[in-house]
C-alpha cells in the first residue's frame, strides 16, 4: 500500500468548477461560453487564492501575536516561475482543477499556458530566493520575502537571422495578473537627495524628493504545512501632490520632478548578473525596497505604536541580505533608530548587528558591489555620514585588536570615493555565509580573508538547495509517481532525504527499466514541446546533453562548443567510424547580459555551429545542436526532466554553488563537471563513480596562473583543439566570413582568462567514458537512480534548516 500524504482539499471538482464559473461572472464579467483560456486562468487563480486565504490570514496573525522570530529575506530578485500549478498543489486542488477545467470545456494545459511567467530575476540568485521562501512556508517558519515588483522583468531573448541575441522588453503585466494584491493602504514613503542639517544638536535629513512604495503582496503557500507566507514586492508610485516642504525651500525643479522619474525606480530589472554598473538608478532601487521593507517590518510588528521599544526588534525579525544588493539596509536601520526613534549610536548598533546577516553569492571580485561615495552622498546624504561613522568605529575596533595599519586600510568600508558593500555587510551583521562548502572556504581563505582572521566566528556555510515541489513534483510528475511507488510513500516531498530509500532499487532491473521508461517518456514530451514552441526536430532516441545557465565566460560555454566542433570535425573527417559515434543532441539555453560583448558573440557562435551541424548530411543522426531561445523557469521545467547528461563545467573556483546541478541530479541526469561550487558536494554524495569529473582543481588553476598561463601553447599542443579553433576562424560557421568571430578567437588565444584551452583535453577525454556508459542503458540508469537517491540533501528545505540553526536561530510557528 502506498501512503499518500499530499494535501487534498475536500472540495470536489464540481464545486471547484462552480467557483471558477462564479469568479468568471463576478470577477471578470464573462460567461463560460464567452471565456478564453486566459479568462479561465485568471478565474481559477482567484478561486485557488480564496482557498488559501484563511491560512494566509491565520499565519499573519500567529506571526504577529506569537513569539517566534520571523525571517525577512531581502532580495532584489525573486524568480518565481508560474504560480498556478504550485498554488493548486499546495491547496490540494490539482486534480479538481484538471477535471473542473475540462468540464467547463477547456484544455487544462491551455489554461496553465495562459500564465505569463514573472521573470523578476536574472538567474541562480533570484531562483534561489524563490526556492527559499517556498521552503520556509513549507517548514511553517514565519517569513517575508521583500523585493521589487519590476514592471519589466528579465528581457525576452530572441535570435536574429544571423544568430545574434536580441533583447525585447518583458512587460509581464500586460494581462491581468491575479496573484499580486496591491495594498495602497500600507504604502511607505521613501525619500532621496537633499541635505543633512543640524537642528538642536541633532542631525536632520531634509530630503529633496520622495516616492511612494506600494506593496504588492503575493501568497507563498507552504506544502503540507497549512501555512501561507507573504512575498511583498514594492512598486514605486509618485505622490501627486508637490512635496510642499521642498517647494517652500524653492527647489522648484526637485519638487516637481516628473512623475515618471519616481516610477522609473521599479520599472526594470537590471539584466547584468555579475558586473555591477554603479548606476544611480540601481542604488535607488536598492534603497527603495530596503527602506520600505524596514519600515514595513516595524509597522507589522509594533502595530499602532507611537513609541515602540525597538530594542526588541531583533527578537521579532531578522533580515537576510541576499548578496550585497540590500546592504544599504544597514545604515538605513541605524538612521531610523537614531534619527526617527531617538536611540543612541551604541544601542542602534547593537540592534542593527543583531538584525542583519549576509549571504555572499560570488567569487568574482568584480561582482562585489562598490558604490561611489559621492553617489551615495548625493542620493542618501545621511546614510553616507552614517557609513563614515561606521567605518571610523570599525577602524578603531581593528586598531584595538592590534590589526596592522596596512591591513586596516585593505579592510576599509569607506576609502577614497568607494564604499565596499560586502565589507559593510560583513562588519554590520552577525553572520556571513557562502553558498557551498568550497565557496565558503574560499571566502574565508581569499575574498574576505582579513575579515575571517579578525571575526572567525561570523563565518559559516550553508549549501544551496532547490525546492522538490517545483523541480520534481511539478516538473517531473512521472518520476514523482515512480519515486512514490518505489518508496511506498510520497513523504519524500517534505523530507527529501527519504530518497535514500531508492538506493537498493538501483540493483533491481525491473525498477531500473521503469526509471528508464520515465526518462524516455520525458524526452518524447520535450521533443514535442520543442517542436511546438521552437520548430525543432529533436530525436528523443539520442542522448540529450544539456547546458543551461547564464552565458558567462567563467561558466565556459566556450569549452562545450569547442569540444562539439572537434567532435563534428572527427565525424566529418572520418576519424570516427559510424558505429563509434554515440548519437547526441546538445541543447543550450542561456541569456547574455545585453552589454557583454564576448558572451553575446558566444551565443552567435553556438547558433551558427547549430545551423551548420544540423544541416550537414554527414553527421545526420549523429550530432545535432539546439539553442531554444529565452531560457526561463518554464523551459527549465520541461528540459531538466528530459536530460541525460548535464554540463557543470565552470573553471574551478569560480561558480559559487550552482543550483541547476542539483535540479539535474534530482531528475536523474548524470553530470559532467569540474570540482567547483556544489559539484564537489554532489559528487561526494552521489559517489565519484556516478559523476564524470574532469579538469583542473582550484590549486592547479592557481599554480598555472602563477607559472604564467599561455593559452596559445595549449592550442599548438593539441591538434584537435587547434582544428576546432581554426574552424571558428576560417569561416566554417560564418559563411566564409573570417572576421565574424575574430574577437572571440583572439581572446581564447591570448587571454583565455578562465582557462578553457587548458581544460579542453581533459574534457574531450572524459567523453569516451560517458559514451561507453551510455552504450549500456541499464548501467547508465542505475547510476542516474543513485544520483536521485543521494541528492536529497540538496533540498532547499535542508538549506533552510541550516540557516535556522546556524544563523537565524528561529523555527516554525507553534
Ligand atoms: C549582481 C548584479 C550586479 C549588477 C546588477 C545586477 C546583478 C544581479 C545579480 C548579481 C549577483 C550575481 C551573483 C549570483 O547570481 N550568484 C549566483 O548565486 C547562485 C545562488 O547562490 C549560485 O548558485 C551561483 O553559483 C552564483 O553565480
Amino acid at each position: 500500500m502506498t501512503e499518500i500524504t499530499a494535501p487534498k482539499s475536500p472540495v470536489s471538482a464540481e464545486q471547484f468548477a462552480d467557483e471558477i464559473r462564479e469568479q468568471l461572472k463576478y470577477g471578470q464579467g464573462v460567461t463560460v461560453e464567452q471565456a478564453t483560456p486566459a479568462d479561465v486562468y485568471v478565474a481559477a487563480s482567484q478561486a485557488v487564492r480564496r482557498h488559501l486565504m484563511d491560512s494566509w490570514m491565520q499565519t499573519q496573525a500567529d506571526m504577529v501575536n506569537g513569539t517566534t522570530k520571523a525571517v525577512g529575506y531581502l532580495s532584489a530578485e525573486f524568480l518565481m516561475g508560474k504560480q498556478l500549478r504550485n498554488a493548486l498543489l499546495n491547496a490540494g486542488l490539482t486534480e479538481q482543477f484538471d477535471t473542473a477545467v475540462e468540464s467547463l470545456g477547456f484544455n487544462y494545459q491551455d489554461v496553465i499556458d495562459a500564465e505569463h511567467e514573472p521573470g523578476l530575476g536574472n538567474g541562480g540568485l533570484g531562483r534561489l530566493a524563490a526556492c527559499f521562501i517556498d521552503s520556509l512556508a513549507s517548514l511553517g517558519v514565519p517569513a517575508f520575502g521583500y523585493g521589487i515588483q519590476y514592471k519589466y522583468g528579465i528581457f525576452e531573448q530572441a535570435f536574429d537571422k544571423d544568430g545574434k541575441q536580441i533583447e525585447k522588453p518583458d512587460y509581464w503585466l500586460t494581462n491581468e495578473e491575479p496573484w499580486g494584491h496591491i495594498d495602497y493602504n500600507r504604502s511607505q514613503k521613501v525619500s532621496f537627495g537633499g541635505e543633512v542639517v543640524e537642528e538642536g544638536g541633532k542631525k536632520v535629513w531634509k530630503p529633496a524628493w520622495s516616492v511612494r512604495a506600494v506593496p504588492v503582496d503575493y501568497m507563498v503557500p507552504g506544502y503540507a504545512s497549512g501555512r501561507v507566507n507573504t512575498l511583498r514586492l514594492w512598486s514605486a508610485k509618485s505622490y501627486d501632490e508637490f512635496d510642499l516642504l521642498t517647494f517652500n525651500r524653492s527647489e522648484y525643479l526637485d519638487a516637481v520632478r516628473p512623475q515618471v522619474a519616481a516610477e522609473n525606480i521599479s520599472k526594470i530589472l537590471y539584466p547584468e548578473d555579475s558586473t555591477p554598473q554603479g548606476k544611480a538608478l540601481r542604488l535607488e532601487q536598492q534603497y527603495f525596497f530596503v527602506a520600505a521593507s524596514i519600515h514595513d517590518a516595524i509597522r507589522v510588528f509594533y502595530p499602532g505604536q507611537e513609541n515602540p521599544d525597538l530594542t526588541t526588534f531583533p527578537s521579532k525579525i531578522c533580515f537576510q541580505l541576499n548578496d550585497t544588493h540590500p546592504v544599504i539596509g544597514i545604515p538605513e536601520l541605524m538612521r531610523v533608530l537614531i534619527d526617527e526613534y531617538g536611540y543612541d549610536w551604541d544601542t542602534a548598533w547593537g540592534i542593527t548587528t543583531k538584525t542583519f546577516n549576509y549571504t555572499c553569492h560570488t567569487l568574482l571580485p568584480e561582482a562585489l558591489e562598490v558604490w561611489p561615495a559621492s553617489l551615495i552622498g548625493e542620493l542618501l546624504p545621511r546614510h553616507l555620514e552614517i557609513i563614515k561613522q561606521i567605518n571610523e568605529q570599525f577602524e578603531a575596533e581593528l586598531t584595538s585588536k592590534h590589526v596592522d595599519s596596512d591591513t586596516i586600510k585593505d579592510m576599509a568600508i569607506h576609502t577614497g570615493d568607494s564604499v565596499r558593500m560586502a565589507y559593510l555587510a560583513t562588519y554590520g551583521g552577525s553572520h556571513v555565509n557562502g553558498v557551498a562548502e568550497l565557496h565558503s572556504q574560499l571566502l574565508k581563505d581569499v575574498t574576505l580573508k582579513n575579515f575571517s582572521d579578525v571575526y572567525p566566528d561570523k563565518f559559516t556555510n550553508v549549501t544551496n538547495g532547490v525546492t522538490p515541489r517545483r523541480f520534481i513534483k511539478l516538473a517531473n510528475p512521472r518520476l514523482s509517481d515512480l519515486i512514490t511507488e518505489g518508496l511506498g510513500t510520497d513523504k519524500w516531498l517534505s523530507d527529501l532525504e527519504l530518497l535514500k530509500g531508492l538506493e537498493p532499487l538501483a540493483a533491481d532491473d525491473e525498477f531500473v527499466k521503469k526509471f528508464a521508461a520515465v526518462k524516455q517518456a520525458n524526452k518524447v514530451d520535450f521533443s514535442n514541446y520543442a517542436k511546438r514552441e521552437y520548430g525543432f526536430d529533436i530525436d528523443p532516441d539520442t542522448m540529450v546533453n544539456t547546458m543551461v545557465k547564464r552565458l558567462h565566460e567563467y561558466k565556459r560555454q566556450a569549452l562545450k562548443i569547442l569540444a562539439l566542433i572537434a567532435r563534428y570535425a572527427d565525424i566529418k573527417n572520418g576519424n570516427m567510424s559510424a558505429d563509434e559515434v554515440m548519437p547526441r543532441t546538445v541543447v543550450f539555453g542561456a541569456k547574455a547580459a545585453p552589454g557583454y560583448y564576448l558572451a553575446k558573440m558566444t551565443i552567435q557562435l553556438i547558433n551558427n555551429v547549430a545551423r551548420v551541424v544540423n544541416n550537414d548530411p554527414d553527421v545526420k543522426g549523429k550530432l545535432s545542436v539546439y539553442f531554444p531561445w529565452n531560457y526561463n523557469v518554464r523551459l527549465a521545467q520541461h528540459l531538466i526532466p528530459a536530460t541525460d547528461l548535464d554540463e557543470q563545467i565552470s573553471q574551478a573556483g569560480k561558480e559559487a554553488s550552482g543550483t541547476g546541478n542539483m535540479k539535474f541530479a534530482l531528475n536523474g541526469a548524470l553530470t559532467v563537471g569540474t570540482l567547483d561550487g556544489a559539484n564537489v558536494e554532489i559528487r561526494e554524495r552521489v559517489g565519484a563513480e556516478n559523476f564524470f569529473l574532469f579538469g583542473m582543481t582550484v590549486d592547479e588553476v592557481d599554480a598555472l596562473y602563477a607559472s604564467g598561463y599561455s593559452p596559445a601553447a595549449f592550442y599548438e599542443a593539441d591538434p584537435r583543439l587547434k582544428q576546432a579553433i581554426d574552424m571558428v576562424s576560417d569561416g566554417t560557421f560564418s559563411n566564409g566570413d573570417r572576421n565574424a568571430f575574430a574577437p572571440l578567437v583572439a581572446d581564447w588565444l591570448t587571454k583565455d582568462w578562465f582557462m578553457t584551452l587548458a581544460d579542453f583535453h581533459a574534457y574531450t577525454e572524459i567523453q569516451a567514458d560517458i559514451e561507453a556508459l551510455y552504450a549500456q542503458p541499464l548501467e547508465w540508469h542505475r547510476k542516474a537512480i543513485l544520483n536521485v537517491a543521494n541528492s536529497g540533501y540538496f533540498s532547499s528545505d535542508r538549506s533552510m534548516e541550516d540557516y535556522l540553526e546556524r544563523i537565524w536561530e528561529t523555527g516554525p510557528l507553534a
